[in-house]
């Protein structure tokens, strides 16, 4: 059966028995969904089910599958890394060997796991004291450029404006297919495919852009900031002391060699402690408002294709959406780089000033961080985009991130971080321990 993405457990059960289901599939795209699959193995055997339970999508992996979900469940738990592998498992579950083939599975889940807890793997860490008194250094001497507006703002954005920005490599990964845009048209294995795949494409992009199948709404919104040790605080006014949210970053604990700093975001904020007045940006994005009604309507006359076309367009819409607003961000309404000339490669090639790094990627792992974004931005009222209780937004093609504009702002990768900085970061944010450990858990060391 197919339910689609970000169906409460309880309705996969119910759904599983209604249909009366030989397999349950999930597929978790950002991570919160991880500890969402392992709870759903967990209900299943609760409930008594012994059905086969698959698991795939971008953040899941044969190991998480082994250690964390499929000792929840005693009927056969398989992680299967590429759907297309799907109806070969399928078959040896539901066919003659099933047994055989289950008791397999568990063998090799079984020694995944004893590999794993013998590793033990830690990567050499600092206090979080050490990596705070090693952050990065940026010259708060450059004076920030004031947006035009403080505050939110909603803007609609036609589709017709957004597809010189669309970023057609992740297109062809979408299915499958491995190469960069323009090169892989020409490559010699999958050339042939890729010229089909982007030519019916870009005919349905015509369609949805000619036809208006498919919205684009945004919202972007510039606050008076400043850093306060790792956070960055965001204030109402120029006045600065009316503090209207905080926004919590993390910082790395792996040990650097000399010279090399333990960088959080906040390093990228000028500290509340200096004489610079500083800003932040947020912003939230979609192109997938009609989404859901023009892939059923392909559904509905069997044609997956271009179901699934459909939303990987859309997903291609949002991206250059988010690409497009940063560009008006960069020249226009914060007009830090008003003189920027780009071209497209240059501008995929992330060569301008300034990230928009979004919750949940790596330099910023803590996907709960959507929730102040959203409120800072009122992203439901002025984008009409929402969050699902494990912070995934809706409608699915969607992208929201904040804004840093100092040339000495990057991206990086947060690591694992030490059990101090859990302890400290809890506080912060106001959660028990446990709670912190459950939203951070692919950051925290295997216990
Ligand atoms: C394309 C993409 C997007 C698109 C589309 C997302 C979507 N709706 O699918 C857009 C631009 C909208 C997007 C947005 C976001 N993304 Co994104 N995105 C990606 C990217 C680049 C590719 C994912 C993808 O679609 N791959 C192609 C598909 C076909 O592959 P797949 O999902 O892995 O599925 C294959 C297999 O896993 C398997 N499979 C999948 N499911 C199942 C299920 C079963 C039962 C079976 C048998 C098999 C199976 O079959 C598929 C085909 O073989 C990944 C990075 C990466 N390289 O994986 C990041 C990634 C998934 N995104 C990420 C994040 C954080 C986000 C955002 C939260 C960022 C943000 N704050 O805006 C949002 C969340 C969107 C939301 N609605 O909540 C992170 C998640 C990591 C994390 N810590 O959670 C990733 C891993 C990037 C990264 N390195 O940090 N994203």
């Amino acid at each position: 059966m197919d339910l689609g993405v970000m169906v409460p457990s309880a309705r996969i059960l119910e759904e599983a028995r209604a249909q009366k289901a030989d397999v349950v599939g999930l597929s978790g795209l950002i991570t919160p969904s991880l500890e969402e699959m392992a709870h759903v193995a967990g209900e299943l055997e609760r409930e008594g089910f012994s059905l086969p339970l698959l698991i795939g999508g971008a953040t899941t992996s044969r190991a998480h599958t082994a250690v964390k979900i499929a000792p929840r469940y005693s009927g056969p738990v398989v992680h299967v890394a590429d759907a297309s592998r799907a109806v070969g498992v399928v078959s040896e579950l539901l066919g003659d060997r099933s047994a055989a083939y289950a008791a397999g599975v568990r063998e090799d889940q079984e020694r995944t796991r004893v590999e794993r807890a013998g590793r033990r793997e830690r990567v050499a860490k600092v206090s979080i004291e050490a990596a705070r008194a090693n952050r990065t250094a940026v010259d708060f001497g450059r004076a920030a450029p004031r947006p035009i507006f403080l505050g939110a703002r909603g803007l609609e954005v036609p589709t017709s404006e957004l597809v010189d920005w669309i970023d057609w490599s992740p297109f062809f990964a979408a299915w499958e297919l491995k190469g960069a845009y323009p090169g892989i048209l020409a490559d010699p294995r999958v050339g042939e495919s890729a010229r089909t795949l982007l030519a019916d494409g870009r005919r349905l992009l015509d369609r949805i852009v000619g036809e208006e199948l498919l919205r684009a709404r945004a919202v972007v919104g510039f606050w008076p900031a400043a850093a306060v040790g790792d956070d960055i605080e965001l204030y109402r006014d120029e006045g600065r002391s009316d503090a209207l949210a905080v926004v919590h970053t993390l910082r790395q604990q792996m040990e650097k060699p000399p010279g090399r700093p333990n960088e959080a975001l906040a390093d990228f904020v000028a500290p509340r402690s200096g004489e610079a007045p500083d800003y932040l940006g947020g912003f939230a994005v979609t192109a997938g408002i009609g989404s859901a009604e023009l892939a059923a309507s392909y559904e509905a006359a069997n044609d997956d294709y271009h179901a699934i076309m459909s939303k990987a367009l859309a997903d291609r819409l949002a991206e250059a959406l988010a690409e497009f607003l940063h560009s008006r961000v960069r020249r226009e309404l914060w007009a830090y780089a008003p003189n920027e000339a780009l071209d497209k490669r240059q501008i995929i090639g992330e060569e301008y000033q300034g990230i928009r790094p979004a919750p949940g990627y790596p330099a910023c792992p803590d996907h709960t961080e959507k929730a102040t974004l959203f409120a800072l931005l009122d992203a439901e009222a002025r984008a009409g985009i929402s969050l699902t209780e494990s912070f995934a937004m809706l409608p699915p093609a969607s992208v929201s991130g904040f804004y840093f504009w100092r040339p000495e702002a990057h991206y990086f990768g947060l690591g694992r971080i030490g059990h101090d900085q859990l302890e400290d970061y809890a506080r912060r944010k106001g959660w028990s321990l446990d709670e912190a450990a459950r939203w951070l858990a692919p950051n925290l060391d295997d216990e």
